[in-house]
């Protein structure tokens, strides 16, 4: 073969490969907590090993912007869209122009209220449960006794409203468990530990409070500043709980400052481009809801979670 017919056939293969990678449009809420800068990372690099062309927006948490990024994508003519919705509500106009355009979309992480037609697929987690767990770690860990003080997500999101309804619905059943006082502190490290602040004045130092109880570990890990710069000892005499399984949170188990994570896995990319790839490729039945399992987590497992995971 001569070395223009060789070369002839290098170019044509580049050409089908380039003309088979998919266009993926992706719209991620923020950067709020290590969980949510995780799942972008491994959502880039699984896009990337994929030989997907990523269109990657970063909404800084505003709904609006989302939208906006939607309609970008939209023009883009992307082959599907992937969105982490800020918020449960608002969005059917967005996702029936993505629909008109015959886009498909994908919900992934955060759940949406609309119609369920209106998208393929939500690949994420039971936010439900999480709460579910939480509250029955605690449950058993106070012997049903316990006046709770509440770190909220951010308000209106999938997280916080599954995580407050699952835990309210376990420490229901025990009469001497309540919460005492309820803030959001929007899912970062600053609103935990700037509410905490708050929660260690109103309550005298935290008197009668037998645990902290945050939707995320970052705000968790702001309360256990909080209560460590007003020389309280968060974990020892204040039992503390959150959600999410961030390494940060491990090495403060390994402290001795916390006492409980549920796990939300991160490294969601894979289970989310398999699907829009499945789909893209004729794949059909998908349920509509791919559930990311979740785990609760231990000082006692704490070290073995800083190592690295397998596939990792
Ligand atoms: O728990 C929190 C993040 O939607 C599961 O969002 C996600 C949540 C996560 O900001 O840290």
């Amino acid at each position: 073969m001569s070395r223009l017919a060789a070369l002839l056939g290098a170019a044509l293969l580049a050409m089908a490969t380039a003309a088979s990678a998919e266009t993926v449009g992706f719209s991620q809420v923020g950067a709020e907590s290590d969980w949510r800068t995780a799942f972008t990372a491994d959502m880039r690099a699984e896009a990337k090993s994929r030989g997907i062309d990523l269109h990657f927006d970063d909404a800084q948490g505003h709904v609006e912007r989302q939208y906006a990024a939607v309609r970008r994508f939209i023009a883009e003519h992307v082959d599907a869209i992937v969105i982490a919705p800020a918020v449960v509500t608002g969005w059917s106009p967005v996702l029936t122009e993505a629909q008109a355009a015959h886009i498909p979309v994908f919900i992934a992480d955060r759940s949406v209220d609309a119609e369920p037609s209106l998208f393929v697929a939500r690949i994420g987690n039971d936010t439900n449960l999480e709460g579910r767990l939480a509250g029955s770690w605690l449950a058993q860990a106070s012997r049903g006794r316990c006046s709770i003080v509440e770190l909220q997500g951010s308000v209106g999101a999938a997280p916080t409203i599954g995580r407050k309804t699952g835990f309210a619905a376990v420490i229901a059943q025990f009469p001497s468990m309540r919460i005492i006082r309820s803030e959001t502190g929007d899912f970062t490290f600053e609103g935990g530990k700037r509410v905490m602040e708050g929660f260690i004045k109103s309550t005298d130092g935290l008197k009668d409070v037998c645990a902290v109880w945050a939707h995320n570990d970052d705000m968790l890990l702001g309360a256990i500043a909080a209560m460590k710069a007003a020389s309280l000892h968060p974990g020892k005499n204040v039992l503390m709980i959150s959600v999410d399984g961030v390494p940060n949170i491990y090495r403060a188990m390994l402290a001795g400052e916390t006492n409980a994570s549920v796990e939300v896995k991160s490294d969601i990319g894979k289970y989310i481009l398999d699907v829009v790839q499945g789909y893209l490729h004729g794949k059909r039945d998908y349920p509509k809801w791919v559930v990311i399992p979740t785990d609760l987590h231990t000082p006692e497992d704490a070290a073995k979670m800083l190592l690295p995971r397998p596939g990792s």
